[in-house]
């Protein structure tokens, strides 16, 4: 009995003793009471090589939170996918296009029995239009903010100058507008915008404000489905949590580590379906939830071909039967339906909830083999691989850092000179809970992805991204070049942590 209590005592001396020597972080989850499964997913994951095929070690949404809440199907009747407008340029000639892009406040019925919702979009209710920019041209954008509090104009991917790519620094208050112009030099890519102020950026997300953003090479000779809204669709991934009214509220949820909902939202739609009429159809694929990752797969367990990453189209086509997208981040694959029978459907799903039910109504066209090298990546040298720099990513919740840091809008944490090239290696500290994937972002940069944990990433991931997954335990080394000048931000895309300081400030000069 004695003996007992020797153990007892000894147990909850060790705890306590583990407790001081830990992080405030071990203390304040056992605070919540959630030891769950997405935190010790995330442990056994966290070894896993981004080489896998499939998970990329993704497949746990939601790991490490403290509520660890689960994706549903949607018991809602079957929408035609909603598409997003094409916006119309208000002028343009040979050289330049003029857009206008108002953020404004609206109302949304998502449910067919619910409530209208209080929401925020461009240009509309909720989301906004497509806005393609043609490469080689000069783009002005009057920005327009009709909402009731300061907004920015985030061009996510954009690689112009810092004073009009839209970062917390460039606010337009509430009634103001703001002309940016820029000329667009980059590749043929899908690139999104969304806000971006200080303290306001998650919750005027999560109420609706993001848009897609094409890139388009008018020359460029390409065999690919470019007919947008026909063989060309996008889905915007968008996790909400509604309450019993069917609408939807973002200060009532719990969000330390991210706001996440149960309901899946495809471009404002719930349980979209889409009407198939060729037989090879393009889907861009945007995250733009605040915190949720996924991983996207066929519901027949088909190979697809991966073509593109955020910034624009892979060196050739790869084949997968799964992609995975943390927030921020965007993937181009290409459905192939020529094997299947008119009436025949086939849905895209993550974690076993469907994003959008494809339905063959007709087989036009015939799928062409892409075979043309698309994008060449630079050559690399072993003395590439070599960091210039090294940042860690540490914490959870609101105690998030990079570098032993939270977030100082008057302190410049990196300086670079322009048009120099660097390796970086971004560096996922664990916690004594495993930690979470951080989706590490860089303004005004595009990059390539070289390493994991020591291991040349697969082929697939050498395309060029503006965001990156890096897991728990995990190292990444990007390489890029800083063409533009001015104060960028770096930070995590999960937009609850940005908020919370996981975001430090790079001046290019
Ligand atoms: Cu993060």
């Amino acid at each position: 009995m004695k003996g007992k209590w020797i153990i007892v005592i000894g147990s909850v001396l060790a705890l306590l003793l583990i407790g001081s020597i830990g992080s405030f972080f071990f203390l304040s989850r056992i605070g919540v009471g959630n030891l769950n499964q997405g935190g010790m997913g995330s442990m056994m994951n966290s070894s896993n090589e981004s080489s896998s095929d499939t998970m990329m070690g993704m497949e746990n949404d939601g790991m490490g939170h403290a509520t660890n809440i689960k994706l549903k199907n949607s018991t809602e009747k079957e929408n035609p996918l909603g598409l997003p407008k094409v916006l119309k340029p208000d002028q343009e000639d040979k050289e330049s296009m003029r857009y206008t892009v108002v953020a404004r406040e609206g109302t949304t019925r998502f449910f067919a029995n619910g409530d209208q919702t209080n929401t925020l979009g461009y240009n509309g209710n909720y989301l906004g239009p497509m806005i393609e920019l043609k490469k080689g041209k000069t783009v002005s954008i009057r920005t327009i903010n009709q909402l009731d509090e300061p907004t920015t104009f985030h061009w996510h991917g954009l690689v112009v100058p810092s004073q009009v790519e839209g970062g917390p620094h460039q606010i337009v208050n509430p009634g103001e507008s703001k002309d940016v112009t820029f000329k667009v030099e980059q590749n043929e890519s899908t690139l999104w915008f969304h806000p971006h102020p200080m303290g306001k950026t998650a919750s005027q997300v999560y109420k609706g404000l993001a848009g897609l953003l094409y890139v388009k090479e008018v020359n460029l000779k390409t065999n690919l489905p470019q007919k947008y809204g026909k063989n060309d669709i996008p889905l915007i991934l968008q996790d909400r949590q509604f309450n019993k009214e069917n609408s939807m509220n973002y200060d009532d949820i719990e969000k330390s580590d991210g706001a996440l909902g149960d309901t899946l939202v495809v471009n404002g739609t719930l349980n979209p379906y889409f009407d198939v009429k060729y037989s090879q159809i393009r889907v861009r694929l945007l995250n733009g939830s605040n915190a949720r990752n996924y991983v996207v797969k066929l519901s027949d367990g088909a190979s697809f071909e991966k073509i593109a990453g955020d910034g624009g189209y892979l060196s050739k086509p790869e084949k997968v039967r799964s992609v995975a997208l943390s927030p921020g981040e965007r993937t181009e694959i290409l459905l192939d339906f020529s094997k299947h029978s008119i009436g025949e459907q086939v849905s895209l799903i993550t974690d076993g909830v469907t994003i959008t039910k494809f339905k063959l109504k007709e087989k036009q066209g015939r799928n062409s083999e892409i075979t043309n090298v698309i994008q060449k990546m630079p050559k690399l040298n072993d003395a590439d691989l070599k960091p210039d720099r090294r940042l860690t990513l540490f914490g959870m919740g609101k105690m998030v850092e990079i570098n032993g840091k939270t977030f100082d809008e008057n302190r410049i944490d990196i300086k670079v000179k322009q048009n120099r090239t660097e390796t970086w290696e971004i560096y996922n500290k664990k916690d004594m809970m495993g930690g979470m994937i951080h989706p590490f972002h860089i303004h005004g940069v595009q990059f390539v992805v070289l390493e994991r944990n020591g291991v040349q990433t697969n082929s697939r991931e050498r395309g060029l991204k503006d965001t990156v997954a890096v897991k728990p335990g995990e190292r990444v080394k990007i390489r890029m070049t800083f063409k533009q000048k001015g104060v960028f931000m770096y930070h995590c895309h999960i937009l609850e942590h940005e908020e919370n300081g996981m975001m430090g400030q790079l001046k290019v000069d």
